[in-house]
């Protein structure tokens, strides 16, 4: 049974979508000719919307997270459901036209294919895997459920079981959302836990839905649903009134075997389960709609802006001050000088601060590694049989989230470090203009060395005999560069799952030899299986810094030749200046301003939007931050 389609009416919020739209095509018309690299920009932001947008699914072990992702999609038993067995890694269900699953394995550049009947064996705890074979980081399904032709769904291990690193690895599947899907059951109202890990996990998500599910099993469901809304009141009032959904995967599943239509069609619509397929797809679209759209118009602004100031100087160059000239001339020697220079300043400092971070990154692996060894030697102790035979998966799971962890960091300080180097480098005035530019990063992102240009150092060789993430290469720098400037979150969450450090095949193999009963054998197995996995670590910590100061020494060299030229165009056109009479100083003078006064509409028209987006509670943009226009107008 498909879900009906949801007709498109002329909400408010669509209203404001089509006004942003038009502002944004507006706003390339007027670049287009003058400033093609600000009209450029709009428009990659603009097209590199994500085909659909995400709702993931998260909560604590067993709520009944990945039934309900099967009945949304109305495809019973895709998604493995266990009573026991518990999901062990994050599965992203997208449309296809054929029904497909890959996995994402550590050691592997890219997804390999895998049965799609077999996902319990690759994505649960309890699954066989081929001999020697590592879990993978991550399963993507293809398949042609209605509900993914608007939106994709992403099932998560849950949080608070038995593998306390599922908490990171859903955490981490959750920044990737456009909306989040929270599963709590009706058995009973919210832990602890679970209220901390909703906070977590909605930092940066605006829109969070409920599902409380299980309804069919407890009568006293309605009881539970007002006491998690009070308890929500209270600690977590930002949620107080979130939509809660009802809903039983149970009744939704057993209607395929009903007796007679109209039995089948009591128990769907007493699961609700249609009403969430409904709820998700006008909520979640239109959510995602409104977010695209105030990206857009921010990127948009940040152009306007700098052909703006652009402006400012070309009507400041008609009457030229002989005193800004000098001035002019001055920053471009300056400029000039410091892209010649050997020991350029800015140089230095940033092999500082990197050499720094650096060595605080590997701080961080160092101490990850030993706490986590120390707290396996004691796990070990306790362990029973069949934990221990359970352990290789946990302490694979383990170093997967230590990755992540490490490798967010990472991108903290990459951020801090460029901040410091650029405000070294440029004045302030300059830097709203340095950060436009740099936005454009692909430039320079092309200008370096294919990742299969890096496969035969050493460095790889050593990763691809661990039998690790050979595929980090590939995700590094696309996924840095823009990681700097602070843009791009998207590929940056997706690449450390990725490059998402694991057991080597070899350790797996090590630890099904060793007689698994015996603490002794396993306590000198982890210890090898945590030495190796550290090198690994701190090998490709290393080489990300190589790789990000590399990027980075071209992106800023490229900013500073940008801003020399700009300088230069300014110059020119005060010499051209200088050659005309009055009346062709007032003709171009008006020629410029009559542009200024064209911008500042459509700036004015900007803001007004994203205030609407804003406000309307579909923008979630709340707290950025709207410069106004240098060169004290609009
Ligand atoms: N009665 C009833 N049981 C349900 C319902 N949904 C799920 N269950 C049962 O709850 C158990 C856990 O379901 P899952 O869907 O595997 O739960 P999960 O949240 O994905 O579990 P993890 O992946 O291990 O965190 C299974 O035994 C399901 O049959 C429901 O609507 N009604
Ligand atoms: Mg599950």
């Amino acid at each position: 049974m498909s879900p009906p389609a949801v007709r498109q009416q002329p909400t408010a919020a669509g209203r404001t979508g089509g006004i942003a739209r038009g502002i944004a095509d507006e706003a390339i018309a007027v670049l287009r000719g003058s400033f093609p690299d600000g009209a450029a920009e709009i428009a990659r932001i603009r097209s590199e919307r994500p085909d659909r947008p995400t709702v993931v699914v998260v909560g604590e072990t067993k709520r009944g997270k990945s039934s309900l992702v099967n009945a949304l999609l109305n495809r019973p038993g895709l998604s493995p459901v266990d009573a026991m067995v518990a999901t062990s890694t994050y599965l992203v269900f997208r449309h296809g036209e054929v029904n497909h699953a890959a996995a994402v394995l550590p050691g592997a550049g890219r997804p390999v294919t895998i049965p799609i009947d077999r996902l319990r064996d690759w994505a649960t705890e309890l699954g066989e895997l081929p001999e020697g074979q590592p879990p993978p980081r991550m399963v993507e399904v293809e398949c042609t459920a209605p509900l993914l032709t608007n939106l994709t769904l992403i099932d998560t291990p849950g949080v608070g079981g038995l593998v306390a690193a599922h908490a990171e690895i859903a955490l981490h599947a959750a920044r990737q959302a456009t909306a989040l899907l929270f599963v709590v059951d009706a058995s009973a109202p919210f832990a602890r836990s679970e209220l901390d890990f909703l906070r977590t996990a909605s930092e940066s998500i605006d829109l969070v839905l409920f599902a409380v599910t299980k309804i069919d099993a407890y009568r006293g469901w309605r009881q539970i649903v007002e006491t998690d809304r009070a308890l929500l009141r209270t600690h977590a009032p930002r949620f107080a009134d979130a939509e809660m959904m009802p809903v039983s995967s149970q009744l939704f599943e057993r209607a395929v075997d009903a007796p007679a239509p109209e039995v089948a069609r009591v128990l769907r619509t007493e699961s609700q389960v249609i009403g969430m397929q409904i709820g998700l797809q006008s909520r979640v679209a239109a959510k995602a709609d409104a977010l695209h759209d105030a990206n857009v118009l921010r990127g948009a602004r940040s152009q306007l802006a700098a052909y703006f100031r652009a402006l400012a100087a070309g009507i400041a160059a008609v009457d030229p001050d002989p005193a800004k000239v000098a001035q002019m001339r001055a920053d471009r020697e300056r400029l000039v000088a410091q892209r010649r220079s050997d020991a350029r300043t800015w140089q230095l400092t940033m092999r500082a601060q990197m050499g720094r971070a650096r060595t605080d990154s590997m701080l961080d692996v160092q101490r990850e590694v030993r706490d986590a060894l120390h707290r396996w030697r004691i796990e070990i102790d306790r362990a029973d049989r069949d934990s221990l035979k359970a352990l290789p998966r946990e302490v694979d799971a383990v170093l997967q989230a230590t990755t992540l962890r490490v490798f967010d960091r990472i991108l903290g300080r990459l951020r801090s470090v460029t901040e410091v180097v650029l405000h070294q480098m440029f004045a302030p005035d300059e830097l709203e203009d340095v950060y436009a530019g740099l936005a454009r990063a692909p430039t320079i992102r092309a200008t370096l060395a294919p990742p299969e240009a890096r496969q035969q150092t050493v460095e790889d060789k050593i990763v691809m005999f661990g039998g690790v993430a050979a595929g980090l290469s590939a995700g590094r720098l696309v996924a840095f560069v823009p990681a700097m400037l602070g843009a791009g979150a998207a590929s940056v969450v997706m690449a450390p799952v990725s490059i998402g450090l694991g057991l080597a095949a070899t350790t797996w193999m090590v630890f099904s030899r060793r007689r698994v009963a015996e603490k002794n054998h396993l306590k000198v197995w982890i210890v090898e299986a945590m030495t190796e996995a550290r090198a690994s670590l701190e090998s490709e910590v290393a080489s990300q810094f190589i790789d990000a100061e590399h990027t980075l020494t071209l992106a800023l060299d490229a900013a500073v030749q940008r801003r020399v030229d700009a300088l230069d165009a300014e110059v020119r056109s005060i010499d051209a200046a200088l050659k005309l009479d009055a009346q062709q100083k007032d003709r171009r003078r008006q020629e410029l301003l009559a542009k200024q006064a064209v911008i500042r509409q459509v700036v004015a028209k900007v803001d007004t939007t994203l205030q609407t987006l804003q406000t309307s509670g579909h923008g979630a943009q709340a707290g950025v931050q709207l410069p106004a226009l240098g060169g004290g107008s609009a």
